[in-house]
């Protein structure tokens, strides 16, 4: 038998090609170099700063499985995966900024969108010249997206969008808006339409006071009649199944992004313990801590082993959606209890932003509901080994 590394125990790293551990290098010296030193600034101060976009898309990071063609770097889900690990490791919000801009505005306009809204949109998207938002939720259609209100009416030379969308990441700063409405002229069909800023009757507030995912904005989206021509139209996909294939490759990147911020929370612990002496001796050795440290261990190592497990399947075209809600539930929960866990065990110091946990603790909240939450995973998972329907 050989040795162990603490931090890597089931040796993940060994399990990448080249390539990958190339990628996901280059995000993490991006991420801490440059992500890092702002973020504790940004999330007390609600600010996101736009040029995170373009020092993104210079590294590569935005696009991660678009082809090269198109700006994007045209690597596999593995890699995308071990970028949202990285980008997380700093700040969830990070994380929500490029996986919404790759996985839900590049996606959908690559997948489905004409050879024309591939060559107009992508290059800029990937080079984070201009910033993507996506708007599936609205106000009373969070968990059931088939029962959004939006509407697309057809006119003489495109269409007529009215509705208004809620919780949509990078919306205020957006300058391409990938929406979804009913469309009344493919029989109340649920389609996919890309809009531009500035467009009459497009507007994006911003949603104050967000206690969690500070450092990345959220707004609404009002469509008060917008007129858009037909080549605004996503036209090779109808139905809920656009704007899931789009979420199944955000959940996915997810259940890696959350492992990265769990990872930071467990480092954080470990050196805190070490550092931290109490009745005469380190935190670190007693046994409830090294208990807790053994249990994080054990979470983060079996989740990313499965993220891995489903992102090789995705490369090799041979995953299912409901792979995906294992992953993205079980990674999100128990990240979100590993944070929890770590702020308690940094004590009163653990409340402090300076000492990071508690930040990464309240931006877990989120990213355990968004995507589907908790329990509408569960029920996806519930459906699908007794063929019975839980929803409603
Ligand atoms: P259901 O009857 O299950 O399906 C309707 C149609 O969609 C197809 N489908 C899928 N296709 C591909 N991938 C999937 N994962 C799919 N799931 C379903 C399905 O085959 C069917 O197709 P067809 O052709 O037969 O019509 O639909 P339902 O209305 O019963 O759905 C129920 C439920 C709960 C599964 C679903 O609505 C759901 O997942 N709800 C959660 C909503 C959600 O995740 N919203 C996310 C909003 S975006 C966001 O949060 C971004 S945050 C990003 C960030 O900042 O990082
Ligand atoms: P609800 O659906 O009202 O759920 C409330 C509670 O009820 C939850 O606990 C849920 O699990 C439970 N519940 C719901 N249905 C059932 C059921 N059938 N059985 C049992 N329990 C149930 N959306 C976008 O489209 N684009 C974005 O970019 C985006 N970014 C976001 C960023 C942030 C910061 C946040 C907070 C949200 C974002 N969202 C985005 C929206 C997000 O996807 C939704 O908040 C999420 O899908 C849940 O919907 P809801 O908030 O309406 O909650």
């Amino acid at each position: 038998l050989s040795g162990f590394n603490w931090e890597d125990p089931l040796r993940l790293d060994d399990q990448l090609n080249e390539d990958e551990r190339m990628i996901a290098a280059s995000a993490r010296a991006y991420a801490q170099e440059k992500l890092q030193p702002r973020v504790t600034e940004a999330y007390e101060n609600e600010h996101t700063d736009p040029a995170i976009f373009r020092e993104m898309g210079e590294m590569g990071l935005l696009g991660t499985t678009i082809p090269e063609e198109y700006g994007g770097l045209g690597a596999g889900y593995v890699s995308y995966g071990l970028v949202a690990r990285e980008v997380e490791r700093v700040d969830s919000g990070y994380r929500s900024m490029m996986s919404v801009q790759s996985s839900l505005v590049m996606y959908p306009i690559y997948a489905y969108g004409s050879e024309e809204q591939r060559k107009k949109y992508l290059p800029k998207l990937a080079s984070g010249e201009w910033i993507g938002c996506f708007g599936l939720t609205e106000p009373d259609a969070g968990s059931d997206p088939a029962g959004m209100k939006t509407r697309a009416e057809k006119t003489a030379t495109g269409y007529k969008l009215t509705g208004s969308k809620m919780w949509i990441s990078n919306a205020p700063i957006a300058d391409v808006f990938v929406v979804w409405a009913k469309s009344e002229e493919h029989g109340g069909k649920i389609r996919g339409f890309v809009l531009e800023k500035g467009m009459k009757g497009l507007s994006a507030p911003k949603i104050q006071n967000k206690a969690s995912l500070r450092a990345s904005i959220t707004g609404e989206i009002v469509m008060d009649g917008v007129e858009v021509g037909e080549d605004a139209l996503l036209p090779h996909v109808q139905g809920l199944k656009g704007p899931f294939g789009c979420l199944n490759r955000a959940r996915y990147g997810i259940s890696w992004g959350a492992m990265g911020a769990a990872e930071a929370c467990w480092h954080a612990a470990r050196q805190y313990g070490l550092d931290r002496a109490q009745f005469g001796r380190p935190l670190a050795n007693t046994q409830l801590f090294q208990l807790k440290l053994a249990n994080m261990q054990t979470e983060i190592t079996l989740g990313l082993q499965a993220s891995l497990r489903v992102g090789r399947l995705m490369d090799a075209a041979n995953a299912a959606p409901e792979m995906i809600s294992i992953v993205k539930r079980n990674n999100c929960g128990k990240a979100l209890d590993i944070a929890r866990m770590a702020r308690d065990m940094h004590g009163g110091n653990g409340i402090s932003l300076e000492f990071q946990v508690i930040r990464h603790m309240v931006n877990l909240e989120t990213v355990n509901t968004y995507e589907g939450t908790h329990d509408v995973h569960a029920l996806i998972l519930g459906r699908a080994q007794t063929g019975l329907q839980a929803f409603f």
